[in-house]
């Protein structure tokens, strides 16, 4: 454990779970160690930015529901490995705490994992370095380096899969995606395609394809746009379970579904990426958060 600065703290958390608190200047967060995973992010002013299902599981044996789960080598099922666990295993993995610093009002932290004999044993037998830099502050910086520490090429999925809290999903806009080809994955394939900002009426699970796009999510209940800025991701998801399938999910309370979006900065399916050995990728989603008026094109 590398020395922490007086902003950070490791704590015992829910379920026992080992737990980085971080009080910076600008903004305070939890990122438990099971699955470098944020739980929350609060910049200081504004009310909590992500999402936490009450119903969330804290165990090491399950993903926890809501803040940013990290989908990591493939995204949902597994092509091949019925037994494999949706959305990789990096997001059931304990990662170690590598670094924390103090960096002007803003607290970084690095969390690190790399392949292991239960991994290697399992459905991704790759030799990997995972790194997860995440930046507190009045943004958060979330950034995944991943490393092929193999002799061969490899090829993985990845995702940030962002929950984000809003008012009331039935006035929630997202836009960005404008004129963007997106897989429905309701429906399936051909791709799809709409030229007005993202408004929920269903239950919505939708892959924006070829897409570098900045998008922000209008939370007009609450008068609050997110916006969500990514490098090195060629995919977005967008992403609300509705009534039944919230109320399918154990881990998520029935009528939470009108309360976050997700909003997932990724590079899934034909946008997986490609690692020659020895090569490193980089994945990086910046959140801001702003007054809604004051990201409302004029005119
Ligand atoms: O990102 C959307 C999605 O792939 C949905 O299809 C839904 O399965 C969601 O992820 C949550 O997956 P999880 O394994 O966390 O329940």
């Amino acid at each position: 454990m590398p020395t922490l600065p007086p902003s950070v703290h490791l704590e015992t958390g829910r379920g026992g779970l080992p737990c980085v608190r971080v009080t910076g200047r600008s903004g305070e967060a939890e990122i438990y160690l099971h699955g470098a995973h944020v739980t929350s992010w609060n910049p200081i002013g504004h009310a909590p930015v992500l999402w936490m299902s009450q119903a969330s599981r804290f165990s090491a044996q399950a993903p926890l529901r809501g803040g940013v789960p990290l989908c990591y080598p493939w995204f949902g099922a597994h092509a091949a490995d019925p037994n494999a666990p949706a959305h990789g295993f990096a997001r059931l993995a304990e990662w170690s705490l590598i670094k924390a610093a103090e960096v002007g009002d803003d607290v970084t932290l690095v969390f690190r994992l790399t392949d292991s004999e239960p991994t290697r044993a399992g459905a991704w037998p790759h030799r990997f370095e995972a790194t997860y830099t995440v930046t507190v502050g009045s943004r958060l910086v979330l950034a995944l380096q991943v490393t092929n520490c193999d002799n061969e090429t490899v090829t993985y999925e990845e995702a940030l899969h962002t929950y984000l809290a809003v008012a009331d999903i039935l006035d929630v806009g997202v836009t960005g995606l404008e004129g963007t080809a997106y897989l429905d994955q309701l429906a399936g394939p051909p791709p799809m395609q709409e030229d007005h900002p993202i408004r929920f009426t269903g239950e919505t699970d939708r892959i924006y394809l070829d897409t570098r796009a900045t998008t922000t999510v209008e939370d007009r209940s609450r008068g609050r746009a997110v916006t969500i800025h990514k490098a090195g991701s060629d995919t977005t998801v967008v992403w609300n379970p509705w009534t039944a399938k919230a109320a399918a999910m154990n881990d998520f309370g029935d009528d939470e579904w009108t309360t976050m979006v997700c909003v997932e900065t990724c590079n899934v399916r034909a946008a997986a990426i490609r690692l020659a050995p020895g090569a490193s990728h980089t994945m990086t989603a910046t959140l801001d958060v702003d007054p809604l008026a004051s990201v409302i094109p004029r005119g």
